[in-house]
């Protein structure tokens, strides 16, 4: 197992490489270009220049979350074809850095949202919330605005600003699309993918959808044990795999973690894990929360002993923190509670490994 940290270059974020590598046990980052927009090549020379930035802070950059997939391509548009193909040489530039996983996601025109980037918590840290009622009442314009409010200038990771005019048609064109069609664009995409990632020994790790379950009328994919099954039977490679995101699917209540983690891990099929912990306030409210078992409704020492116990050998990152001690960063990736999360979760790791002996 090694830990990573989220991080974004090119002084996109407020956390730096320097600190990163003052936090024990963490080896390396996951990070991304968010200035390239998906479907463009990323180039080998800017990959490159990333890498021996980040190497020469002392750190690895084996995983990158994510490379976005252009809308085309989840659309099935005739002109995904040429995405792909620039995915494809995305994958083996990225391979020829020492790139060993990738992250990415496979939900339509929105990535993760939430109600609330700060909502305050009872012990004067605030952390992101999320209000099914609220949710679902909010035209698009608000959508928007509210993540963007909340964003603290920084792109939010998914809602990239280039993405903003399309946004209103995207969500207009899947309303006609079915569940079976739109899985058939997944299965274009991996079959498309999977060869190239035996070649270039890269892990996919899809993203569940967050919070998993429809929302604003588009199709969600990955958001229980069941999809799952389905998501990894579409392409039986063992690089389709999935990045087991514990807030996001523990915000399912019905979810069983411990047994997902337990069952994915076993096939082999979990490079990448972004553990972090969530506290209902009814079924489908909920908020962050930190990583302590205590703290939410997620049991993470079980969490981590059936990921160790079934052979997980791939990257875990801690996930959103809270905002604690007044820092300024982007909603969810600060230093503090993200760093507090890792010790927890090494030390779980620790834990499990010595009681086995
Ligand atoms: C949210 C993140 C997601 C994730 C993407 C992967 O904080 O976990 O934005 O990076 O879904 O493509």
């Amino acid at each position: 197992m090694k830990m990573v940290f989220r991080w974004w270059p090119n002084g996109d974020d407020t956390v730096t490489l320097a600190q990163i590598r003052q936090i024990p046990g963490v080896s390396g980052v996951a990070t991304m270009f968010s200035d390239i927009p998906a479907g463009d090549v990323w180039p080998l020379e800017t990959i490159m220049a990333l890498r021996d930035q980040v190497q020469k802070a002392g750190l690895e950059m084996e995983v990158i979350e994510s490379v976005n997939v252009h809308e085309d391509i989840k659309k099935g548009l005739s002109t995904r074809d040429e995405y792909i193909q620039n995915y494809i040489t995305t994958m083996k530039n990225l391979h020829e850095a020492g790139v060993k996983c990738i992250c990415y996601n496979f939900m339509p025109v929105m990535d993760w949202f939430r109600s609330k980037l700060e909502a305050p918590l009872s012990d004067g840290s605030s952390a992101m919330a999320y209000e099914h009622s609220y949710a679902s009442s909010l035209t698009l314009d608000r959508i928007i605005s509210g993540m963007m409010n909340g964003s603290n200038d920084m792109t939010l990771p998914g809602w990239e600003p280039e993405r903003f005019p399309a946004m209103a048609k995207d969500i207009e064109f899947y309303q006609n699309v079915s569940a079976e069609d739109y899985f058939k664009n997944i299965t274009y995409f991996l079959d498309a993918i999977m060869p190239y990632a035996e070649e270039y020994d890269i892990d996919f790790g899809v993203h569940p959808d967050d919070p998993p379950w429809p929302l604003f009328g588009l199709p969600k994919v990955v958001c229980s044990a069941e999809s799952i099954r389905k998501y990894l039977a579409l392409n039986s490679s063992k690089r389709n795999g999935l990045t087991l995101c514990t807030g996001s699917l523990g915000a399912n209540p019905e979810n069983d973690v411990p047994s997902m983690a337990e069952e994915f891990a076993a096939m082999g099929r979990v490079p990448f894990v972004h553990l972090r912990n969530v506290k209902h306030t009814s079924e489908k409210d909920f908020h962050e929360s930190a990583h302590l078992s205590s703290e939410g409704d997620l049991d993470m020492y079980a969490i981590v002993a059936a990921l160790q116990k079934n052979g997980f050998d791939g990257y875990i990152r801690p996930d959103h923190g809270r905002k604690i001690w007044g820092e300024e960063s982007r909603p969810g990736y600060g230093l503090y509670d993200r760093a507090l999360g890792s010790q927890y979760i090494l030390g779980l790791w620790e834990a499990v490994k010595r009681g086995e002996k």
